[in-house]
């Protein structure tokens, strides 16, 4: 049985009667590209996947701790039909991105780096590695695909198109999978645009629930409803600084997951040796307390006893684990591309780097327990202390996310910090909901129409409609695929 366009609409984005007509005449655009694009067909399926905000737990996913993250009413569509062979033929809605049309054969080579079309062949190359369809059998797809989630800003474009990518090569293909075993393989496919990210955004992007936002844990995929008190609201707004992690925020990013899998190597080797304890971690959290048995600030003392605080030169390292230089180099800074992170000239900075992670995996906990008591203040203030963690101890801040958080805070908000990755794209804001019109106004004036035009030298980038920078994040419910009336 179809159901009608306007009503899947309404369950997705449960929104008001005028929102809802802005969606449907979205769809019904992207209907109509389909047509030209290719005439006399009709499509057979609608994808949808949403982008996400990060509330608290930033770069804790892939070291094995906690996020709370919820979905957005920001999301990609594929509109698309099955095709009798394995070609996948993809059309963008936005002139800036080009036709692209590969094979689904496996391996699936990619494009230059940077190009978008890398980020449907990492969805069809992991699949096809996982043997979920055989390569030998595979069926493409022909689909055109729209957007509404600021790309480089945090909000997780990147992933929600990948995870778009996948359930339409799976639904041309006609293969069922759980959604957990998917957001898992999905974790590992961003390894094909060459960075080292967590699970989080595929997870969230396939596993939310409207209206809530989602703890998860990982190694294993774990989710846990939180309910979103009604008092306050999640306002995004977007610094304009482009954080483009296929270009040139990867060294930065990459640099960060090796020097956890560093300090990951240097904890276990110290409280080894301090308490006597055979330890094998795959990463930081395989090294907490809880795992340990220890108590965390037993474990913290040891760490900064024994590796001190300051950043650690390769060579420094090697001598504390006990191996050549070379060795660690190949060991612990290889990046699933094979590719070696360079040494930072200011040296790995793995004390700062896990200070951060375990008091962020801590301030989720703590978040968790604040939202079940409904306690709003208690939420804000965390989302200020993980702020400033990001800040100093992590360093994924810049000069403009800082302006964006002092300005937000002076005009009404609680709480507020970057999100996602950092290094530029969105602040998330908790401001009180009875004061979102008159927090958003100020913010415009203040930031917008006042830091952003005195400061000309920046390279913010420009933008055409003010509800694409600062908005309100609506949690909607995960991705998913459903038959399209394209004959409408
Ligand atoms: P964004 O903001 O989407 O680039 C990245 C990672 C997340 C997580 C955050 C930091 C990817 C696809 N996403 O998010 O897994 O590590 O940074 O908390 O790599």
């Amino acid at each position: 049985m179809q159901r009608d366009l306007s009503e899947e609409l309404q369950r997705i984005y449960n929104c008001s009667p005028d929102e809802l007509l802005i969606h449907v005449a979205r769809y019904e655009q992207l209907l109509a590209l389909y047509r030209s694009s290719f005439p006399g067909q009709n499509p057979t399926f609608i994808v949808r996947a949403p982008g996400r905000v990060n509330l608290i737990g930033e770069h804790t996913d892939y070291n094995g701790y906690p996020v709370m993250p919820m979905a957005i009413d920001r999301d990609v569509v594929f509109i698309f039909a099955p095709r009798a062979d394995n070609t996948i033929d993809i059309t963008n809605e936005s002139p800036s991105y080009r036709r692209r049309t590969f094979d689904a054969r496996f391996p699936v080579i990619p494009y230059e780096q940077g190009d978008w079309g890398n980020y449907v062949k990492a969805a069809v190359h992991e699949i096809l590695d996982a043997g979920w369809i055989d390569p030998k059998k595979a069926m493409g797809f022909q689909a055109v695909i729209g957007g509404t989630i600021p790309e480089s800003a945090g909000l997780s474009s990147s992933s929600a198109l990948v995870v778009a990518s996948a359930l339409a090569f799976l639904a041309a293909n006609n293969k069922q999978v759980d959604n957990n075993r998917l957001a898992e393989l999905l974790a590992r496919a961003e390894r094909y645009v060459g960075s080292e990210g967590g699970g989080m955004d595929q997870a969230v992007s396939l596993l939310a629930e409207s209206g809530k936002a989602l703890k998860i844990d990982f190694f294993p995929l774990r989710t846990q409803l939180t309910i979103l008190p009604e008092n306050l609201s999640f306002v995004v707004c977007n610094s304009l600084i482009r954080a483009p992690k296929s270009e040139s925020v990867r060294y930065a990013y990459n640099r960060r997951v090796i020097e956890c899998r560093l300090a990951t190597a240097l904890v276990a080797k110290a409280v080894q040796e301090r308490s006597g304890k055979n330890i094998h971690p795959n990463r930081l959290a395989d090294l907490s307390g809880q795992k340990l048995g220890l108590e965390q600030r037993t474990i913290d003392k040891i760490v900064s006893q024994s590796f001190g605080e300051r950043p650690l030169r390769l060579k420094e390292i090697a001598q504390h684990l006990g191996e050549t230089a070379e060795a660690v180099q190949h060991r612990l800074c290889t990046l699933r591309d094979g590719s070696v992170l360079t040494e930072p000239p200011d040296g790995f900075k793995v004390w700062n780097r896990y200070r951060h992670v375990v008091s962020e995996a801590q301030r989720v906990e703590s978040a968790v327990a604040a939202f079940a008591a409904g306690d709003s203040f208690a939420v804000a203030e965390l989302m200020n202390q993980s702020h400033a963690s990001c800040r100093d101890d992590y360093e994924v801040s810049c000069p403009e996310l800082e302006a964006l958080v002092s300005i937000s805070r002076d005009h009404g908000a609680l709480g507020a910090r970057p999100t996602g990755a950092g290094f530029g794209g969105c602040t998330v804001n908790a401001v009180p909901s009875d004061q979102v019109t008159q927090f958003i106004d100020s913010m415009t004036a203040a930031y917008y129409h006042g830091y952003v035009k005195k400061e000309k030298e920046r390279p913010f980038t420009h933008y055409t409609n003010l509800h694409d920078v600062i908005f309100v994040c609506r949690a909607t419910t995960g991705a998913g695929a459903w038959p399209s009336r394209g004959d409408r």
